[in-house]
């Protein structure tokens, strides 16, 4: 099974976000396997982000992460990076489809309330940022023989 880091920014966390992304996950049939809530200390933001480092918007994407707690949390399921980026949607809420986290409650490309990561190599690059691996669970769901077709 694939795994994939996602995090509700501080903008999800303080507008309520965080029961509703995670309903949204468990009831797509993905599984929860490790969770934290906490302010990012500013090494790992710029880890997670490096990729953006030159960027003019870094400074506030930081200033902006590092302003509160996040809710970190760790996925696994089949395909589950795709599957988790399709559920978040574009990264401008403007532009992201309707259904879609981004698309339902955002606005602002700076405000845009969760991470997900963007392919399997980011997703493990990620975890291994964030979490240990003593705190990755391994169980079964009760309903994946129901989830699953094979
Ligand atoms: P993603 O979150 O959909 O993967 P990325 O392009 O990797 O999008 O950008 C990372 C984050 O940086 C975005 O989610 C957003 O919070 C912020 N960001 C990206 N582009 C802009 C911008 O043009 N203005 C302000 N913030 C931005
Ligand atoms: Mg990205």
């Amino acid at each position: 099974m694939d795994r994939t880091f996602v995090m509700v920014k501080p903008d999800g966390v303080q507008r309520g976000l965080v029961g509703e992304i995670v309903s949204r996950l468990e009831a797509k049939g993905l599984k929860l396997v490790a969770a934290r809530f906490e302010v990012l200390p500013e090494k790992r933001v710029t880890e997670q982000y490096k990729e953006h480092l030159t960027k003019l918007f870094f400074p506030s994407l930081k200033k902006f992460i590092m302003g509160g707690p996040c809710f970190l949390m760790v996925w696994e399921g089949r395909d589950v990076v795709p599957i988790v980026r399709t559920l978040v949607g574009a990264t401008n809420p403007q532009e992201a489809a309707p259904g879609t986290i981004r698309g339902d409650f955002g606005i602002d490309t700076g405000r845009n309330i969760i991470h997900a990561s963007d392919s399997p190599e980011s997703a493990a690059r990620e975890i291994a940022l964030h979490f240990r691996p003593a705190e990755l669970s391994s169980y079964t769901r009760a309903d994946e023989s129901v989830i699953y077709e094979y």
